[in-house]
């Protein structure tokens, strides 16, 4: 492509971005959805920032007026770059939102925020009516936690409370995502550490038995939400 595919090719999502024909589909689906005045919720992943670019070809071609709040600052960044104006929750509710997701099960609960981004992803995706989800097949499971680890964003000084917390609910393994690239911890834009943990089994009420955990901020278990998957 040109200058958008090299912009793509630059983000820290680009090692995810595989078979770009085939995601260019769905992004193309998404972008047809796209209605003059629009508030559209903007997730993460590799195919929300191809659905990005043809969203971008649309507005500047018909001249759409529409706004974006997006989950994290490096979407922000990108609607920016593509000249997609930007709103916030504060100021306005989403029409609908299209992003992605780890691992999807046949009751359409998903595992996410292997970007780290869960929080504003669930916060966003609470706010929204209508939520498209993009995925591959490679992301259908049959049981939650069977490729992914559930990620949990914890506030620091929380770590080992929440730890000990985790692992009487079950959890088998607990790792602290690291940096990319450098030692330490992944902070998150609130300031904060991501465990990764595993379960043996996810119960419907595994989110809640996590979220209650004194500093825990969010997890990436969205457990009976109202999505509608889109297969790339
Ligand atoms: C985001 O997109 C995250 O919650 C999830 O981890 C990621 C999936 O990205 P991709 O579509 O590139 O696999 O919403």
């Amino acid at each position: 492509m040109n200058w958008q595919s090299d912009l793509l090719k630059n983000l820290a999502w680009s090692d995810t971005i595989i078979n770009l024909e085939g995601k260019q589909k769905v992004a193309d689906a998404i972008a047809a959805k796209v209605k003059d005045g629009d508030i559209l919720g903007v997730g993460s992943g590799s195919t929300v920032y191809v659905a990005l670019l043809a969203i971008a070809k649309r507005i500047k071609e018909e001249q759409l007026t529409i706004k974006a709040i997006p989950t994290s600052i490096e979407i922000s960044l990108f609607c920016s770059k593509l000249g997609i104006p930007l709103t916030t929750l504060y100021e306005n509710k989403p029409d609908w939102l299209f992003d992605g997701a780890d691992e999807v099960d046949p009751k359409h609960s998903l595992i996410k925020g292997r970007g780290g981004a869960m929080f504003k992803e669930k916060l966003l995706i609470s706010s929204s009516p209508v939520n498209y989800i993009i995925i591959d097949d490679s992301k259908q499971v049959k049981k939650l936690g069977t490729n992914f680890p559930v990620p949990i964003e914890v506030f620091p000084a929380a770590l080992l409370h929440v730890e000990d917390e985790l692992r009487k609910i079950g959890a088998t393994s607990l790792l602290i995502r690291p940096a990319k690239g450098k030692d330490g911890p992944i902070i998150t834009e609130n300031g904060n550490m991501v465990l990764d943990a595993h379960f043996d089994d996810i119960d419907d009420d595994m989110e809640i038995k996590i979220k209650s955990i004194t500093g825990v901020i969010e997890s990436g278990l969205f457990i009976n939400y109202n999505v509608d998957i889109l297969m790339a």
